[in-house]
């Protein structure tokens, strides 16, 4: 089955399930009054979630039936990713943003086969942007253009990260890092979290890594999508979903960046062992700013696993 999967019909269906998705986000009106929490008061879930998810999964299901399906709201505990081929999906990812009506919010799509995503889609539609891949055929950005302030708006499909020639990557004290506060706030990893931030950002007279900056999207997916883009140099997350990371993911490594594990040693994480390092393309200093990273983490690292 897996070998005569099209990926490019994949990806149009893929799309179009995200667009309309995305109508469906942007006509919701989400309260904070009726928001639902799952592990604590920072762990959001709403309406609109179980809406576009039960919408991908009709649409999904109806053409390709035999396909399995891993969505964050739909999960159960316990429930593994297999070799099938597989939809996997987080149909608002960045809910905290979409409560409090801030902007990075976006449906993540993804085919894997054997685990590996072999098509994604992540689309934000309140900036309209829409990012796309498919294995072995490049990452691209649908975003909306003007040339200048007078001019009529175009819809522009640009090729990812948008410098064709990025440059080097330099140590940590010359990288953007994105991180993410997640939801976890109290034991070993909220401790590993909160240790690893201080150490990036910290000044080298205090043993930090004085990193140009911190940034949080509030989203894995785009999160993920800026590294692709060339906008941010490193991601790091542990905590996170296979649902958050598997269409970033190939956006990502379609764009010639590496995914590796948010704890030193694994160059080879798997998309649903939700420790993630993403790092952009780049003709030089991949694998040295990740030497560099893994050298900051605190003793164990994250005890998270699939
Ligand atoms: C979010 C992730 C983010 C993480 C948040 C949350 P959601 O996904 O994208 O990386 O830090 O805790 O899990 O819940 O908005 O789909």
């Amino acid at each position: 089955m897996a070998d005569q999967v099209n990926h490019k019909e994949v990806h149009g269906l893929l799309v179009e399930v995200a667009l309309a998705a995305g109508d469906m986000i942007v006509a919701a009106q989400p309260h904070i009054a009726t928001v639902g929490t799952k592990q604590n008061s920072a762990d959001l879930v709403t309406e609109t979630d179980k809406a576009v998810e039960q919408y991908a999964i009709a649409l999904l299901k109806e053409k390709y039936p035999e396909f399995d399906f891993l969505g964050e709201e739909t999960y159960t505990t316990g429930k593994k990713l297999t070799d099938k081929p597989t939809f996997i999906c987080d149909p608002i990812d960045g809910t905290v943003n979409f409560v409090h009506t801030f902007p990075n919010v976006c449906i993540s799509l993804a085919l894997a086969i054997h685990k590996k995503p072999v098509v994604g889609v992540v689309y934000n539609p309140y900036t309209t942007h829409l990012y796309s891949a498919i294995k072995g055929q490049g990452s691209f950005l649908t975003m909306p253009f003007r040339s200048k302030s007078t001019a009529p708006i175009e819809n522009r499909r640009v090729r990812l990260p948008h410098n064709p020639n990025p440059p080097p990557l330099g140590g940590l004290d010359k990288s953007l890092v994105a991180v993410e506060w997640g939801s976890h706030r109290t034991g070993h990893n909220w401790d590993v979290k909160y240790e690893t931030f201080a150490k990036l950002a910290g000044s080298r007279e205090q043993g930090g890594k004085m990193v140009h900056s911190l940034r949080s999207m509030g989203s894995a997916a785009l999160n993920f999508c800026a590294v692709a883009a060339g906008q941010i140099d490193v991601y790091w997350e542990g905590g996170c979903w296979a649902w958050d990371v598997a269409a970033g993911w190939l956006i990502l490594t379609e764009a010639g960046g590496i995914v590796v594990d948010a704890n030193p040693g694994n160059w080879s994480p798997t998309v649903d062992g939700r420790r993630y390092m993403a790092v952009r393309a780049a003709p030089t200093g991949q694998r040295e700013i990740v030497e560099e990273f893994w050298s900051i983490i605190p003793e164990g690292g994250y005890n998270y696993s699939a």
